[in-house]
């Protein structure tokens, strides 16, 4: 039974493009085939939890703005709260949805009430999942809402909130793997630091690696096979965040032995605030063998946090989706909208139209970066940049055969006097221009 919350919505139908029909997709064609594959299962859409069904509508100068029936505590709350989150599910035809143990379970006053909740409502949604065929792309825990938090989860000084967030990670672990989730995600919300004048960096960068190594291990204690990925971000809500950007994380990883265990979640807007593109942290990852999935959004290039913003720009996003399809695709990633409206935008259509519109520039930039593939200008490009290390000598030099007074002997006896080439860095531009 509806709860009305839609009031006489159905579902978003794909009219393509030019319709003007505010409640259609343009674009998103779950059908339509791409390089031999389903757009549905090229983009593995997910709708988050948090943004859409928990955040009030605050910013720091303002409370609620939004008014949900389910905003109040209790149970019956956040049943109501799971009707209308699957009702939305389902009217955007989303395979999969993302969700912390906070957004979704009412809070209790201690971890035994936390966990009771959580099972209560992890049932509820296996109730649903059955029914409507939704799947879970990924769950994690809320560890820096609550003010235990404060000081960070796993980095904090006291070993009592390190435990606290080891045993309510164990029990998001284990309803992440009874809902059949393919994924775990770590990202650290207060794993970082105010102030260096009350931090010990080194006690905090082992504590952290403790954790994530027992995450590890109960996953493979428990036989959860989907992955586990931390997400990185640089700053907020700490002043700075040690998982930073993707080269920070994989040198944690390495540090603590678990570069073969641990990929990443990679948001647009974190990216941004580390100063990088979101294919530049793609790109990364996918060199270093730690590409997970990704929480797709906007940031504001003139602001300083995490706006969280839906995606309107088709060339990025297609710069984003050629790095990914280039590595072969998501394995057990996706594209999980970790995106929110803007606090004015009241309407419960406005959610609708948010993720319509951010799925229509998803499929756009993963149809160009197919293209982009299929015609195979940038690839061969590249390839083409870098044939020089197809010769003996260059391998030699590779494998590690040769010293660095062998090499200066044969430029000397050679006399090796390269000639640059051109990078063609405009050309290149153009190329992708005529594909978005
Ligand atoms: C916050 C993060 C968060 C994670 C899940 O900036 O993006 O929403 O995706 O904890
Ligand atoms: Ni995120
Ligand atoms: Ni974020």
């Amino acid at each position: 039974m509806s709860t009305g919350f839609f009031r006489d919505i159905t579902e978003i139908p794909f009219e393509g493009p030019g319709s003007a029909n505010p409640l259609a997709f343009q674009h998103y064609d779950p059908n339509e085939v791409v390089m031999g594959k389903r757009m549905e299962d090229h983009l593995r859409f997910a709708v988050c939890y948090w943004h859409n069904f928990v955040w009030p509508g605050n910013d720091p100068f303002g409370g609620q703005t939004f008014e949900r029936p389910w905003f109040s505590d209790g149970m019956a709350a956040a049943k109501l709260k799971a009707d209308v989150a699957f009702e939305m599910f389902q009217l955007l035809g989303v395979p999969y949805f993302c969700f912390h143990d906070f957004d979704a379970r009412p809070e209790g006053d201690s971890f035994a009430e936390n966990t009771r909740n959580l099972e209560e409502i992890t049932d509820y949604f296996a109730g649903k999942m059955e029914v409507t065929g939704m799947k879970l792309l990924w769950g994690t825990a809320n560890l820096f809402s609550h003010r235990r938090f404060m000081s960070g989860a796993a980095t904090n000084p006291d070993p009592d909130v390190f435990a606290f967030s080891a045993a309510t990670v164990k029990t998001c672990m284990d309803a992440t793997a009874k809902l059949g989730g393919e994924n775990y995600v770590l990202w650290g919300g207060r794993e970082g630091y105010e102030s260096l004048l009350n931090t010990n960096l080194a006690q905090e960068d082992a504590q952290l690696g403790r954790f994530l190594n027992m995450v590890v291990e109960y996953k493979h204690k428990i036989g959860f096979e989907g992955a586990i990925l931390i997400e990185p971000k640089p700053q907020e809500p700490t002043k700075h965040q040690y998982d930073y950007d993707t080269a920070t994380v994989y040198g944690f990883l390495k540090r603590h032995g678990l570069e073969n265990e641990v990929k990443v979640n990679l948001e647009q807007g974190h990216a941004i605030l580390a100063g990088h593109s979101f294919e530049h942290e793609i790109a990364t990852a996918v060199a270093l063998g730690i590409f997970g999935s990704i929480d797709m959004n906007r940031n504001d290039y003139q602001s300083g946090w995490d706006t969280d913003q839906f995606p309107n720009n088709t060339p990025e996003v297609a710069l984003a989706y050629y790095h990914i399809l280039q590595n072969g695709g998501f394995t057990t990633g996706g594209t999980n909208f970790d995106a929110k409206l803007r606090r004015q935008s009241l309407d419960p259509e406005d959610l609708l139209m948010a993720h319509i519109g951010g799925m229509d520039i998803c499929a756009r930039g993963l149809k160009a970066a197919a293209a982009m593939m299929e015609d195979g200008t940038l690839h061969g490009f590249v390839e083409d940049r870098y044939a020089g290390w197809k010769s003996d000598e260059a391998q030699a030099m590779m494998a590690g055969n040769r010293t660095l007074d062998q090499i200066a002997g044969r430029v000397l006896a050679e006399d090796v006097n390269p000639t640059p080439k051109s990078g063609k860095q405009e050309y290149l531009e153009n190329v992708v221009n005529r594909f978005v």
